[in-house]
């Protein structure tokens, strides 16, 4: 994206944003996933308006009702006069600027609230993937005065973990009858929960769920203490709406947690330093790529393929290259 393009200015577009303008939004969230140039500047403008949304991240195998409970926690959010921001992750997708086809029809109620952005991102051209790409967006929503963002990803594996270092609030789904618990304790989901969702509550099994991650949270107690957090068991069905409230009751009962314990700066700290070692990893990439072609690693590499050179003092020139 051309940095003189019209509507591209980032002051422009910074304060259109935090007026509470989409398209602004749209607009930052779309340079983001382009990795534009301009994204330095408009990261300094950010900085004096973020760090007042609670992200919560809403994660769980797939079918478990997560778009289902995203739209009515929206709805529920917005009941209490609170700005909403989601933002769907798909790592793998190329595409971009709208949410998948199902998810769009379920947010359809939201699509004209101006107290709701909704974002759907793909991160694959991203060089520092989703860790360097999603906190820029949050920050973004964040500075348009989202009281929460929920993220939801659409891919599995290792996107969910990824995801969830991303939140403040980690909220985990499960249903009956899906054998999903297990996959979810093997994918480590268990135990970063904040919130257990069991949803599809009206369906047989759901008491077993709940039952089954009372006995697991049995078996690793909290620490005890101020500093200690029991993840509460929410029974849901999102299809009709019930149990929302007890979510919303759970985030904000979590978010004081959060500031109370010290655990919320905490969070941020850990967050930082994986971002900044992403976009430092991205930078280092980006230069090897360069070196990669160069006419020094192909010297180097005939060095070492005829034994002139050991491949590990070959790596040390190459490295002493790539400082220059
Ligand atoms: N019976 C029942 N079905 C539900 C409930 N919540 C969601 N579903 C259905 O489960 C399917 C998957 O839901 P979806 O929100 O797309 O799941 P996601 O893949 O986790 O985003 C859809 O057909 C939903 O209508 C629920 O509480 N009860
Ligand atoms: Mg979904």
């Amino acid at each position: 994206v051309p940095a003189d393009r019209p509507g591209n200015d980032p002051v422009d577009l910074v304060g259109r944003a935090r007026a509470g303008d989409a398209r602004a939004v749209a607009r930052l969230i779309t340079l983001v996933e382009n990795d534009s140039p301009l994204l330095r500047e408009i990261a300094v403008l950010l900085l004096p308006h973020i760090g007042r949304a609670q992200i919560v991240a809403v994660t769980g195998p797939p079918g478990v009702g997560k778009s289902t409970s995203t739209a009515m926690l929206v709805t529920a959010l917005r009941q209490e006069d609170l700005r909403v921001g989601v933002l769907a992750v798909d790592p793998s997708s190329p595409f971009s600027g709208g949410a998948l086809l199902g998810d769009r029809v379920r947010m359809q109620e939201h699509a004209t609230d101006q107290g709701v952005f909704i974002r759907s991102m793909a991160t694959r051209g991203h060089l520092g993937g989703l860790a360097a790409a999603a906190p820029q967006a949050l920050r973004v929503l964040d500075a348009a005065g989202c009281d929460v963002v929920l993220i939801e990803t659409v891919g599995v594996g290792q996107s969910e973990v990824e995801v969830m270092q991303q939140a403040d609030t980690t909220v985990v789904l499960l249903a009956p009858g899906m054998g999903d618990g297990i996959q979810a304790a093997k994918a480590g989901i268990l135990e970063v929960a904040d919130v257990y969702v069991v949803n599809k509550a009206d369906r047989d099994g759901a008491d077993q769920v709940v039952r089954d991650l009372r006995y697991m949270q049995s078996l690793r107690p909290a620490a005890g203490g101020a500093g200690s957090w029991t993840a509460p068991i929410v029974k849901t069905v999102a299809v009709r709406g019930e149990g929302v409230g007890d979510i919303v009751a759970a985030l904000r009962t979590h978010r004081e947690w959060l500031e109370a314990s010290g655990e919320l700066t905490l969070r941020r700290v850990r967050r930082a330093a994986a971002e900044v070692e992403a976009l430092a990893l991205e930078s280092i990439r980006r230069r090897f790529g360069d070196i990669a072609n160069s006419t020094e690693l192909a010297r180097l590499a005939s060095e070492v393929a005829d034994r002139a050179l050991d491949p590990f003092a070959a790596s040390d020139r190459l490295l002493s290259a790539l400082q220059t």
